[in-house]
């Protein structure tokens, strides 16, 4: 990235840089729950459809260009991928869900994966929901928190792509997706904090840091 590129990114981000992720470092490929090592340090995961943004937002928080494998290909992270952070903690890049070309009994495979996952790792401190700012939330999205929320931890969910909207179009797109948690989860929602990001543009990059961080007990 040339000089210029950096300097927009610093003031993007208010000169701060984010620090919960800083110096993850790929650790394992889990095809299947049983792959994962057993529970330990604190672990914080992101979902999301297929191609929302999950790896770009890992990225983009960890400082690194390709740490995640960010694709134009929707469904490109199959596995559940664990990075090490240097205080002991975890990140996982989680399958994307309902990507049309998979066939309908991997994709009902993957789902129930992450269903367990989210419902079971005792280790799991907070969820972080990557959607598409411009689609809102969606059905599997839902069932998704449907199995995480009831067990009283953290979520965020992190608007992505904001910069294909303009500034007021994120605004009402956030308040919209509060508005769906706040009727689907009347009990829950308080734990749920929306934020309109941008990977790119790197908006909203210092507030789920913020979040992570306290997840993480940094
Ligand atoms: N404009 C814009 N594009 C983005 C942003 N974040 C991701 N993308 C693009 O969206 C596509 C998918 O990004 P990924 O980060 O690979 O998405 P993913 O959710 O990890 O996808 P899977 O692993 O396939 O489920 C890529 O072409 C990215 O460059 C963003 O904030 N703004
Ligand atoms: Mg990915």
């Amino acid at each position: 990235m040339n000089k210029t590129g950096i300097v927009a990114e610093k003031a993007a981000s208010g000169g701060a840089e984010p620090r919960a992720l800083r110096g993850a470092e790929f650790v394992i490929a889990a095809a299947a729950l049983g792959q994962l090592p057993p529970p330990g340090a604190p672990e914080v995961a992101f979902a999301g459809r297929s191609n929302a943004g999950k790896s770009s937002a890992i990225n983009a928080l960890a400082g690194r260009r390709r740490l995640a494998f960010a694709s134009r290909t929707p469904g490109r992270t199959q596995q559940i991928v664990l990075f090490g952070l240097p205080s002991g903690g975890i990140v996982a890049d989680l399958p994307g869900y309902g990507y049309a070309a998979v066939p309908k009994a991997v994709k009902r495979e993957w789902q129930d994966v992450l269903a367990s996952y989210v419902a079971t790792r005792p280790t799991l401190v907070g969820l972080a929901l990557v959607v598409d700012a411009r689609h809102g939330l969606k059905p599997l999205d839902e069932t998704l928190l449907d199995g995480f929320l009831p067990s009283g931890r953290p979520a965020m969910v992190l608007a992505t792509k904001s910069d294909k909207l303009s500034r007021s179009e994120s605004a009402q797109a956030s308040a919209s997706i509060r508005r769906q948690l706040t009727q689907r989860y009347p009990a829950h929602a308080a734990r749920v904090t929306v934020i309109p990001f941008s990977a790119t543009a790197r908006t909203g990059i210092m507030e789920a840091d913020a979040i992570l961080a306290g997840w993480l007990g940094m």
